[in-house]
């Protein structure tokens, strides 16, 4: 039984309960270092077995409902039979993730490239995915893009950033009226020198240029360190302008390791802005984007979404009247001190009631590993598939 007040429990849990964490279908699947990718036992053959994967977390968590594709890693024949199994196991497929950095034709980028042929196969690629969107009834589409340059002068700027907003552009006038565009920044890697879209401020003034339905992606990993991400969470919810978040955790680059591990603080400072900010409903896609190469990986997608949901429920707890009060007294210690009581409340007795209401087992990943599901798993599955990167 959780010590808080009723009052406070009750607000908190019907928050909680309305909140949707999107899991990634190549979280499931074998992935690595350029070093070595170590194959796991059970891991899924093909997209059915991921989206299975992804039903399970949602079973044991019952916040996990909709699970994010990337194309062409998960390329089937008909995405419409793909979105049915995802419904038969309780879930629906999300947010559809382009890929135009895996291809030979991509070395000097892709809708930026100087090859007219190369920016419009890139521009094509991407159009196919809002079609894939328009099969799976996902609302986002989420653009990534890997182009940039290694050396000073290789090509020029501006005009880089022309052939990109002319790619953007064209996608964005093939979405649907409650489709969207979520433009993701990277501040470098796999360019050196110069990435095209390297920072929250040029996702942000490509998506002004196009309109209401591009918005910008926060991926936590995608930061230099020290980094304030919480800033820039507030400064795009205040323009209106953030999409979602494709959570991870960092200790020294885009390491995509779970989420919370590393920084539990960070990411209960980034839940603050959002729910000081009344967004945590709003349509905010909370989005994993991790690789589990070392760990299994079902269990640490359940552990990352138990992280973002502790990370909330923190927030939650935040007493905004008090924090006001200090503030506006320019009480600086009293304000921090708001803020700590918050961070250092233990929250799993009232995420342990919060699950038994919803008829889950208070613990998902004792439930998960009782399932028998791995062992399952690991006796059908033979020769699993690589999420597509990292050999
Ligand atoms: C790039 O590092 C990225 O964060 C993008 O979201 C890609 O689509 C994703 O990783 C693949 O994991
Ligand atoms: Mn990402
Ligand atoms: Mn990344």
């Amino acid at each position: 039984m959780s010590d808080l007040a009723p009052e406070t429990a009750t607000r908190v849990s019907v928050a909680l309960r309305a909140q949707r964490i999107e899991t990634a279908s190549w979280a499931y699947a074998n992935s690595g270092t350029r070093f070595k990718v170590f194959a796991q036992e059970g891991v899924p053959r093909d997209p059915y077995e991921k989206i299975a994967d992804a039903a399970v977390v949602h079973r044991f968590t019952g916040v996990a409902p909709s699970v994010a594709l990337h194309i062409p890693w998960d390329k089937v024949d008909d995405y419409a039979d793909l979105a049915r199994h995802a419904r038969e196991l309780g879930v629906v497929l999300g947010t559809i993730n382009a890929n135009v950095f895996q291809d030979d034709d991509y070395k000097l980028g892709s809708v930026t490239n100087p090859d007219p042929a190369v920016r419009r196969k890139a521009i094509a690629h991407l159009i196919e995915c809002v079609d894939i969107m328009d099969a799976t009834g996902s609302r986002d589409l989420k653009l990534w893009f890997s182009d940039g340059t290694n050396y000073p002068g290789q090509d020029d700027v501006r005009t880089r950033q022309g052939r990109l907003a002319d790619a953007l552009a064209e996608t964005y006038a093939r979405l649907g009226d409650q489709q969207r565009m979520l433009l993701e920044y990277k501040l470098f890697e796999p360019a050196f020198y110069l990435t095209d879209v390297p920072d929250w401020g040029t996702a942000y003034l490509h998506c002004v240029a196009l309109g209401d339905r591009a918005q910008v992606v926060i991926d936590t990993g995608h930061h230099a360190p020290g980094t304030n991400i919480e800033f820039i969470v507030a400064m795009l919810v205040r323009a209106g302008k953030l999409g979602g978040f494709d959570f991870n955790s960092r200790f020294y680059a885009d390491d995509d390791l779970m989420v919370g591990s590393a920084d539990p603080f960070q990411l209960f400072r980034i839940m603050h802005e959002i729910v000081l900010a009344d967004e945590l409903d709003k349509g905010i896609a909370f989005m994993l984007d991790q690789c589990h190469n070392l760990e299994p990986k079902i269990q640490a997608v359940i552990r990352s979404v138990l992280n973002v949901q502790e990370a909330t429920a923190k927030a939650l707890l935040v007493d905004h009247a008090a924090l006001k009060a200090a503030q506006d007294a320019g009480d600086v210690l009293e304000a921090n001190a708001v803020l700590m009581d918050a961070y250092n409340t233990d929250v799993r007795p009232l995420l342990r009631d919060l699950r038994a209401d919803l008829g889950l087992d208070p613990d998902p990943i004792a439930a998960y590993k009782r399932s028998g599901y791995l062992e399952k798993v690991k006796a059908e599955r033979v020769g699993g598939t690589q999420a597509g990167w990292g050999a």
